[in-house]
């Protein structure tokens, strides 16, 4: 297939509210210093990397709690629920204006929670169904009621699917963003009690690890690609690094063992840039505090230059 003529905004969301390790704050930095923009160029695509969205300083009167955490509604408690909140508004801005200009937008983190931005603005561009294929070692399948953690960031496929306190499923309107039959989640070996419940419910694809092992990655993008581009309108893939093997990719914040070696991811990668039907991707949960010379970080460049045609 001869390489597109691909638009890229790259936008960073340089923060780690919704995950307990901190550091995530620098990931976006860290896809940059391993040279992202300069690879993508070469590749022939038309990248402007529009910089990070910020919240407003501490102390700005839209109820920060910076440390604290938020209880809502005698619901267990969700970390720094406000700033998330306002973040991802901000976020779905960036991602709805990048479409409206007929660009990708390709997000960088910072924590899973941005992808509940992230696949809201998409959702809200296209003109049918979104598509989700979704590679995490965890399910991001948790709300407040199922959270062990409180980390926002372990919630963010569920608030997508409209499962949720309405402050995250409701974010900037239509509600759910995507459907259950249309989304698919790869690389999956750390489910909580309530995520499994809710798979069984919803009828979610899992392509777990041992699935993977035994029909193979191509196998595997087959059927991930016909589940989400069967009856939509195009597709948003969110790369959780931790999905990776922690030897490819030691620079997470809640590794688990045995995940996708990076050349099985680069071969789903390929297969989604063949298919043709990619209308934005995040790529999250770098964390550069943790990683061993950014290795994580340049597995990250190579995973993205694979998806946009290299
Ligand atoms: N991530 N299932 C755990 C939780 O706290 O809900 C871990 C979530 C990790 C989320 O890696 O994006
Ligand atoms: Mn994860
Ligand atoms: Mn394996
Ligand atoms: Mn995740």
């Amino acid at each position: 297939m001869s390489i597109r003529e691909q638009m890229i905004d790259i936008i960073g969301v340089p923060y780690d509210l919704g995950a307990s390790c901190k550091g995530g704050r620098m990931g976006p930095d860290a896809f940059r210093c391993a040279g992202l923009v300069t690879r993508l160029r070469e590749l022939g695509c038309d990248v402007l990397d529009r910089g990070d969205v910020k919240l407003p300083a501490a102390g700005e009167p839209y109820g920060w709690s910076r440390t604290g955490e938020e209880s809502v509604s005698g619901s267990p408690k969700a970390r720094h629920l406000p700033e998330i909140v306002s973040l991802n508004k901000r976020l779905f801005r960036a991602v709805s204006g990048s479409h409206h200009n007929q660009r990708i937008p390709l997000v960088l983190g910072g924590d899973h929670s941005l992808a509940i931005g992230s696949v809201a603005g998409t959702a809200s561009q296209l003109e049918g169904p979104l598509g989700v294929i979704w590679f995490d070692a965890h399910g991001d399948l948790n709300t407040f009621k199922t959270t062990p953690s409180g980390n926002i960031h372990g919630m963010s496929l569920a608030a997508s699917l409209g499962y949720g306190h309405p402050i995250l499923t409701k974010l900037s309107g239509l509600r759910p963003k995507v459907r259950p039959e249309h989304v698919v989640l790869i690389g999956a070996r750390s489910l909580d009690p309530g995520e499994l419940k809710l798979i069984q419910q919803t009828g979610i694809r899992v392509f777990t690890i041992r699935e993977i092992d035994r029909i193979g990655m191509q196998e595997v993008m087959q059927q991930a690609l016909a589940i989400s581009t069967r009856d939509t309108a195009g597709l948003h893939l969110s790369f959780d690094l931790d999905a990776l093997d922690p030897a490819d990719a030691p620079g997470v914040g809640t590794p688990v063992a045995h995940g996708v070696r990076l050349d099985e991811a680069m071969l789903a990668m390929k297969f989604i840039y063949e298919n043709g039907s990619l209308r934005s991707a995040d790529f999250v949960e770098l964390n550069p505090v943790l990683d061993l010379r950014n290795r994580t970080g340049k597995a990250g460049v190579e995973l993205i230059c694979t998806l946009f045609g290299k």
